[in-house]
């Protein structure tokens, strides 16, 4: 009897730890998800400019990891609730404000206070890709951005953990496969909309679209790329820079390259039609347009933005040859010729 007592206490202890080990432990049991930031062609001119994916549903308690597999800059970025959006960078050009400030890899995020990383992106010295990790203690939708790119948003749902899943990691992984295809190969086909005519003088300062492939926020596919980056023109011609691309600032920067892209270089000046003008009398010249940028969409109940100064002119008053870059996306191999005859 005793005995019998005994053996059934000790299946009873046995089936508690059972229990305890499947139901106690939830925070043990916490996913760590694996996430990407971006995504490139292997000449970097194409640029996914997007969360991949840029929503999913995953436990509070659980932690995401971004991946930045790019030499295009990201930041992973969760303002609180309404906060004013901040710009990506301040008075140093490519020193990022953060929101503000930058929080450590491995924060956590509730909603309360911001969390952003800086500015991330495979360097020309490594070939590895940076990775943050944010973990989600509590229930809520929030939605991320990336503060370089207006137009690269998601969204997370983060439920209480006695909440079933409905996808695993397995089904992320493949929507970021295809969303990356899809956005890499709609490229070419904005490049045809995009290319100027044969006989004119004119050049696209890329070309862009936003898209969503999710219905949680936007992304965006740029083409990082001068088309017809090479002209041929006669003393005396101008040519006229366009911007093609909704959300993305470029320069057209020829000699040294400044130090801030965004303003115009002395000698730059506006036009009637809102435009910036220049003249080149040599080889030597540096003539930067400053940031050529398409206007941000407008929102209800804010003011309306200017219009965007998406063009620029220059004018060519010697022969020669006439290398530029756009200096904001040099790294990307972003950069024209022109080839000016007597
Ligand atoms: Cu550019």
């Amino acid at each position: 009897m005793t005995r019998l007592i005994g053996s059934q206490l000790q299946r009873i202890s046995l089936d508690c730890a059972l229990l305890v080990a499947l139901l106690v432990p939830c925070s043990a049991l916490a996913n760590t998800w694996q996430l990407q930031v971006g995504a490139e062609s292997p000449d970097r001119g194409r640029q996914a400019l997007a969360f991949l994916p840029n929503e999913v549903w995953i436990h509070a308690g659980d932690s995401i990891r971004w991946t930045f597999p790019t030499h295009e800059r990201h930041t992973l970025t969760f303002l609180t609730p309404g906060q004013i959006r901040p710009p990506a960078f301040g008075p140093t050009f490519g020193v990022p404000v953060g929101c503000p400030g930058l929080t450590p890899d491995g924060s956590s995020f509730d909603g309360s206070a911001c969390v952003t990383t800086g500015v991330l992106l495979v360097s020309e010295t490594t070939t590895t890709a940076p990775t943050y990790t944010v973990t989600f203690p509590a229930a809520g939708n929030f939605k991320f951005v990336c503060l370089v790119h207006a137009d690269m948003t998601g969204v997370i749902h983060v439920v209480d953990p006695s909440q079933l899943l409905l996808h695993g990691q397995d089904f992320y992984d493949r929507e970021a496969q295809s969303e990356e295809a899809l956005l890499l190969a709609h490229a070419p086909r904005i490049d045809d909309q995009g290319i100027p005519r044969e006989e004119s003088n004119d050049v696209a300062v890329g070309i862009g679209e936003v898209l969503t492939t999710t219905g949680a926020g936007s992304q965006t596919i740029s083409l990082m790329r001068f088309v017809r980056s090479m002209i041929i023109v006669r003393v005396g011609d101008t040519v006229e820079w366009t911007s093609l691309d909704p959300s993305i600032n470029h320069t057209v920067t020829f000699g040294t390259e400044p130090a801030d892209p965004r303003p115009p270089s002395p000698g730059v000046t506006p036009t009637s039609d809102g435009a910036r003008q220049a003249t080149i009398s040599s080889t030597t010249d540096s003539v930067s347009s400053g940031f050529l940028s398409p206007a941000p969409q407008d929102r209800a109940n804010l003011a309306q933005s200017n219009p965007g100064v998406t063009r620029f002119r220059v004018t060519f008053m010697s022969p020669g040859t006439f290398n530029y870059i756009c200096a904001v996306h040099d790294q990307l191999d972003m950069k024209g010729t022109v080839i000016v005859h007597p």
